[in-house]
């Protein structure tokens, strides 16, 4: 018997309708223990939000966030609004005994999201930071075959994430469309906003990172403020570029910036190991790269894998072999796999725990820059 589970989404925005949209598609695609009904969406303008509600199915909206948590009905708190809010709302919510969704970075700093992470663990609520690209299928697929051992020794980790949104000193901080800009309300620039994905992805793949050394720049030193018309200094990072070591030895190389003019959300990693290497591209998002030194020299070469095939990760569940999905369909997965994980009582990773992890590492990144030497991590 599928239960239904009453889903609060908090935040209207762009996230709001990723989130939105995986809880409705979810259940027709996976067979699910739980039916996601779509209770209510909170946002701050009420004409905005009834017409959310209007557009996604919601079947109330409200303005107040804690109206959501203070409704019993609710079982699951989504929170899809900017990182100032997101401790406040999760350890109300967990206290409240909600499931809670959260989208990333988890906090603004580490410091601020220890609490949430002890906030689920003490109320024992299930928990999921949405960290979305580990479920793109090719992402999972490489996670599997580094798992299996192919690659063998791991000795290079390398990452991107560039972006050119930011390059014009019009585009205002803050405001509903340019939060990400105000360091008050995102707490860093590209690397809890970008970075923040690389260093997930890389951690799941190849383990914890054990040392950083970091540069930030801010190209454009201020900028507008949407909310109050002021000109104001701009705090944060335009564009990061860090070295790092893993726990297992080998050398990480990630970058990120809004100022890669043509490069919209380019995302690509890059693994060697001693045997066989991987590469992905978000662009090309079914395809995996994958170079093994074990084949026969007669016929090695760069294999380009086509993560289409129903024995794939998730693929099976989507059309027919050789066939699409895209970039919504990694925050399908996440929801398909934190509710079959809930109904058994078990975690779907990224927990807040492991986003927290991730946190000390954007944190190590930042100081490290500022410092202008290597940082260490504790965990
Ligand atoms: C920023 O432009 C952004 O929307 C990030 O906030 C998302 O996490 C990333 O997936 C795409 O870019």
């Amino acid at each position: 018997m599928t239960k239904p589970l009453n889903v609060g989404m908090i935040g209207y925005g762009f996230m709001g309708r990723t989130h939105s949209n995986a809880y409705r598609k979810a259940p027709n695609f996976f067979d699910l223990p739980y039916k996601p009904v779509l209770k209510t969406i909170c946002g701050l303008e009420e004409k905005e939000a009834k017409a959310f509600a209007d557009r996604w199915g919601y079947e109330s909206y409200v303005t107040d966030w804690r109206k959501v948590i203070d409704d019993k009905s609710i079982d699951v708190v989504d929170i899809c609004v900017p990182n100032n809010y997101h401790a406040e709302i999760a350890i109300a919510a967990a206290e409240a005994g909600k499931m809670i969704i959260c989208e990333k970075p988890l906090a603004r700093t580490a410091a601020e999201a220890e609490p949430m992470v002890q906030a689920v663990e003490k109320a024992g609520v299930a928990n999921l930071v949405s960290f979305n690209y580990r479920r793109v299928p090719a992402v999972t697929l490489a996670k599997k075959l580094i798992d299996e051992g192919r690659l063998g020794k791991i000795f290079h980790y390398r990452a991107n994430f560039l972006q050119d949104w930011t390059i014009s000193s019009q585009v205002p901080q803050g405001g509903m469309a340019t939060w990400r800009l105000d360091v008050k309300a995102a707490g860093s620039g590209v690397t809890g906003d970008l970075l923040a994905h690389c260093i997930d992805t890389a951690m799941w793949h190849n383990g914890p990172i054990s040392a950083v050394c970091g540069m930030t720049e801010t190209f454009v030193k201020q900028r507008m403020h949407a909310e109050t018309g002021k000109v104001e200094p701009v705090g944060i990072d335009d564009a990061c570029t860090f070295f790092c070591r893993f726990d297992n030895g080998s050398l990480g190389n990630f970058e990120s910036t809004r100022y890669a003019r043509g490069h919209k959300a380019l995302y690509t990693f890059e693994i060697n190991g001693e045997n066989a290497s991987i590469a992905w591209d978000l662009h090309d998002l079914h395809r995996l790269s994958y170079f093994d030194h074990r084949d026969d020299s007669i016929v090695r070469g760069w294999r380009s894998v086509h993560v289409t095939d129903g024995d794939m990760p998730y693929m099976g569940k989507w059309w027919v072999p050789g066939l699409q999905i895209g970039y919504e369909h990694s925050f399908v997965h996440q929801v398909a796999d934190f509710l079959e994980n809930a109904a058994k009582g078990q975690p779907t990773s990224p927990t807040f725990r492991e986003a927290l992890a991730t946190q000390k590492v954007c944190d190590a990144v930042l100081a490290s820059a500022k410092a202008g030497k290597w940082e260490t991590i504790k965990y």
